[in-house]
């Protein structure tokens, strides 16, 4: 019954994208026919047809004992079939780096992501920027507020706009061999319901959060790229009602995907934490999307290590499956050599890769395959 409801909630979304509204009919006429609003219709069908897509962060640059071949992914190593999505994070674009924090070289990136685009994919871009303050990682929340130095002028200010500045001429940058702009659903900011970023909830106010956003928008306005799709991701920390899931929302005009991030920690079939919790990120993100009129997605989650062999058929789609999401994303397989047993998603041979396999063809779940039908 809720799925109904839910589904219901969906179908009224009328948006096409954060650069929609307010438009005369010329001028609407050719924002509905920008690769970002066709991308958003496209999130909007798989909810409406009641499909999720399968995401995979990092999918095709390396898995547990592989580096950037060619046409390689664990996924399509376990079910001979590409995820829907593939997740990708620009971490050290603003150092100018070649690659970025996890070692996949932009090069490369930017030509996996229009590959997969080419085949009828979609593909999503998180950031894990350092701190501009204390030249630490994402995770460096030591010392001073950084976002109040940022934003106000000066160095700081200078700096942020720079590196926000190198993120988007990457996206910019994503083209087709034609030149046609490749849409990407950009998640800038994410989890900032959490303590562990430095644009995280303790480490800034409402308003320097939604600054930091606009700041953002308007530098990859100014730069072009408006090949975006935004997402606006909560984790699900300190995030229990529906007003603590919009205390920081930038407004309509920034936000186009309603996420969550909700990650799993129990490899016990019995323990209903991680349902219960999915549950709760999911009715709240539904029932606002659906009064904003945006998509909805599982933004991120995962068992790491699938220590729990049953988990996507038994644990992931059982919570998932009631809800009109548009995708679902899981994180990264890590090469065995840079962080052993961080992966989510199986690789032949692993024992939960029969039960992927079983994930892979339920009906509702959407790999490439289905995603181009
Ligand atoms: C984290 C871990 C890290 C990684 C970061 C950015 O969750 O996977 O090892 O560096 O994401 O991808």
């Amino acid at each position: 019954m809720r799925k109904l409801i839910l589904m219901a909630a969906a179908a009224t979304i009328i948006t096409t994208g954060c650069g929609g509204s307010g438009k005369s009919n010329a001028e609407a006429e050719a924002a509905a026919t920008r690769t970002d609003s066709i991308l958003i219709k496209k999130l909007q069908q798989l909810q409406t047809d009641g499909k999720i897509a399968y995401g995979h962060h990092d999918d095709p640059s390396y898995g547990l004992r592989w580096r950037f071949i060619a046409d390689s992914s664990d996924v399509k190593n376990v079910v001979g079939d590409y995820p829907a999505l593939f997740s990708f994070d620009l971490g050290m674009i603003e150092w100018n780096a070649d690659k970025n924090l996890d070692g996949v070289p932009f090069d490369y990136m930017r030509e996996q992501i229009i590959a997969h685009d080419a085949r009828g994919g979609i593909n999503t871009i998180s950031w894990h920027p350092r701190n501009p303050l204390t030249k630490g990682n994402s995770w460096d929340v030591k010392g001073d507020s950084v976002l109040v130095n940022v934003l106000k002028e000066g160095e700081l200010n200078d700096t942020i706009k720079a590196w926000i500045g190198n993120a988007a001429d990457f996206v910019a940058s994503l083209k087709t061999a034609d030149g046609k702009p490749v849409p990407v659903i950009f998640r800038p900011w994410h989890e900032h319901t959490g303590e562990w970023f430095w644009w995280g909830v303790n480490h800034c106010t409402q308003q320097e959060y939604i600054d930091l956003w606009k700041l953002t928008r308007q530098i990859f306005d100014e730069k072009g790229a408006t090949n975006v799709v935004w997402a606006y991701s909560p984790d699900k920390s300190n995030c229990m009602t529906a007003e603590d899931y919009m205390e920081r929302y930038p407004g309509d005009e920034y936000a186009d995907v309603f996420g969550a991030d909700v990650y799993d920690f129990s490899t016990d079939p019995a323990d209903s934490t991680f349902t219960k919790t999915v549950t709760r990120m999911l009715d709240i993100a539904t029932a606002e999307a659906a009064k904003h009129g945006k998509v909805v997605a599982l933004t991120e989650t995962g068992l790491e290590g699938l220590g729990y062999n049953e988990w996507y058929t038994q644990r992931l789609y059982p919570a998932i499956k009631d809800y009109p999401i548009a995708y679902v994303t899981v994180w990264r397989n890590a090469h065995a050599d840079d962080k052993a047993g961080h992966f989510y998603a199986p690789y032949p041979g692993h024992p939960s890769a029969p039960d992927f396999v079983k994930f892979y063809n339920l009906d509702q779940m959407v790999f490439l395959n289905d995603l181009k039908k």
